[in-house]
């Protein structure tokens, strides 16, 4: 018997609410419901075919505007088949397995954008279907196409003997949000290339599509600048060893980009910016005790020319670098009282006639990098604390929310989405934050457009943000820590609201997908009491 139901309206009624927790009963989450985050509109159904990985294949339709030696796709196919016999795929073809009808699955796109790089207008929209011997997988791009082999990856399942099955089953899916990030700080702790690259892999287990990479901080300079290579060889940790080289920086930038994934670079200042003052005399602003120098600095100095000539030079190579049409410029936290000691940045303000008015002075700043970086032809992100100081900056600059509770953060995103203004979110996902409980709840409970204000307004908030930020977190506790806590960020930013709504239903969903991220290799914590069907380690 087919049990079939469809969930695209998004409005469950009791009836088709149920049937769906029948289905999971009896199959465990061989259906829809064990891909996660879930996918928009789908049809599931009892009836299962056996895959075989010796009569097992990927192939490009024939209307497919990409073919063979299509880059993304071609690696994904690799990928994608291992992680879907990972049994098969260690055991180095030892394991036989029984059927041996052939099962293809053939992947069509519209678009010709195997060497491109994903953009923040880049669809990520598939169409899944699968029935006996076959998946047909449809999409505009290949980065959505990318999104349907990790959803049909999530479908396949082994039964107690080891065999590997799939269910018939019709999706149609694309994100809520076109932004779905997560921050790295690789400042305050520096991690291993292989780490960001084995957190790029997770995100793309639950379909997150940027790495904000908050590459530079206070505490150490790991970037190394071909035009200013003292910035790391004094401000690092280490000068050989604990920073990303050139070739460091475009092998995570390509890695990402065979996920789909973005790489949006983060040069914080004019705070946040202690380490680039060893190996940049004259950027930082000199404190004064007094009348004289103290000898601590505090943030970027912004009366000097050599100033705003130097972050001309070192944005110039950034936006090279990064391929992205975005940076993050930063803007937040600064401390005025090392400007306020500086008798040159007080007799600066007199004669810009700021008086004592030191956001004006902040303003000023931020108004000039945001100059340089629009000239560079990008677009800026800054920290919401730079719209608290001014209005004044490009209408397509993006605001990132990091502040407060919901009350809080909800009257941001009114304020500054009444400005016209485009916000992203990441108050309520600091997710570096922990405690005893079920914390992933109050992740997946934010409602991004929960705020007063009219749908043109809703419509500005582009997405959300996923902040790991490194005091306390370096590559032995990252991967735990971020997931599968973060997975809960990434439904709620991926899937519809209205199916979503229940935290309940989710919990044993999350928990199953848990267990899938133990078993591709990622040391994913456990959400409360239980076991995995594979325990490893
Ligand atoms: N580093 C930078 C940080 C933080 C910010 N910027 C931060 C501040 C407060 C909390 C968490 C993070 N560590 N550069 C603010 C965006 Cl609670």
């Amino acid at each position: 018997m087919n049990i079939m139901f469809a969930v695209s309206s998004g409005r469950y009624t009791r009836a088709n609410f149920i049937l769906p927790l029948l289905i999971i009963i009896q199959l465990g989450l061989h259906t829809v419901e064990g891909v996660w985050p879930l996918p928009q509109a789908f049809t599931s159904s009892t009836e299962r075919y056996p895959l075989n990985p010796q009569a097992f294949y990927f192939g490009y339709g024939k209307q497919s505007a990409a073919q063979q030696g299509c880059s993304v796709l071609d690696t994904a196919f690799k990928r994608y088949f291992s992680l879907i016999f990972p049994d098969y795929s260690s055991a180095n073809g030892v394991l036989r397995f029984s059927v041996d009808k052939p099962f293809l699955v053939e992947v069509s796109v519209d678009q010709d954008d195997c060497e491109s790089y994903p953009q923040e207008d880049s669809s990520e929209k598939y169409n899944l279907s699968v029935c006996e011997g076959k998946a047909s997988l449809k999409a505009e791009t290949v980065w959505g196409a990318v999104r349907g082999l990790e959803t049909f990856s999530q479908m396949v399942y082994q039964d107690d003997f080891g065999s590997y099955f799939v269910n018939k089953t019709e999706i149609e899916d694309f994100p809520r949000f076109q932004f779905r990030g997560i921050l790295l700080d690789t400042s305050r702790h520096y991690l291993p290339v292989q780490a960001i690259l084995k957190t790029l892999d997770a995100m793309a287990y639950s379909k997150f599509n940027v790495f904000h990479w908050h590459i530079v901080d206070d505490p150490s300079f790991p970037y190394q600048s071909s035009t200013f290579p003292d910035l790391s060889s004094k401000g690092a940790f280490h000068p050989m060893t604990h920073i990303y080289t050139q070739s460091d920086v475009r092998r995570v930038i390509s890695y990402a980009r065979l996920q789909g994934i973005r790489v949006l670079p983060e040069f914080d200042s004019p705070g946040h910016t202690k380490s680039w003052g060893k190996g940049q005399s004259d950027l930082l602003t000199p404190c004064y005790r007094g009348s004289t120098p103290s000898g601590t600095f505090g943030p970027v100095n912004p009366v000097l020319p050599s100033t705003y000539q130097f972050m001309e030079k070192l944005f110039k190579e950034v936006s090279s670098v990064f391929p992205d049409s975005y940076i993050h410029l930063g803007g937040d936290e600064v401390n005025f009282s090392c400007w306020k000691s500086n008798p040159d940045v007080r007799a600066f303000m007199q004669k810009m006639g700021f008086g004592a008015d030191f956001t004006k002075l902040e303003a000023f700043y931020i108004e000039n990098i945001v100059n340089i970086t629009s000239a560079l032809n990008k677009t800026s992100i800054v920290w919401q604390d730079v719209f608290d100081y001014h209005e004044k900056i490009p209408e397509d600059t993006v605001l990132h929310i990091w502040k407060g509770l919901p009350e809080v953060y909800q009257t941001e995103l009114s304020r500054i989405t009444k400005a016209g203004k485009r916000v992203l979110l990441a108050a309520p996902w600091y997710i570096n934050h922990i405690s005893y409980g079920q914390d992933w709840r109050n992740y997946y409970t934010v409602q991004p457009q929960n705020f007063s204000g009219t749908e043109e307004q809703k419509k500005l908030v582009i997405g959300g943000e996923v902040c790991m930020w490194g005091e306390y977190v370096d590559a032995t506790n990252l991967n735990p820590r971020l997931w599968p806590r973060a997975s809960a960020a990434a439904e709620r930013l991926w899937s519809d609201e209205k199916q979503t709504s229940s935290v309940d239903s989710a919990f044993p969903r999350l928990q199953d997908f848990r267990c899938k991220l133990v078993r591709r290799g990622i040391q994913a914590e456990p959400l409360y009491v239980g076991h995995c069907k594979h325990e490893y380690q």
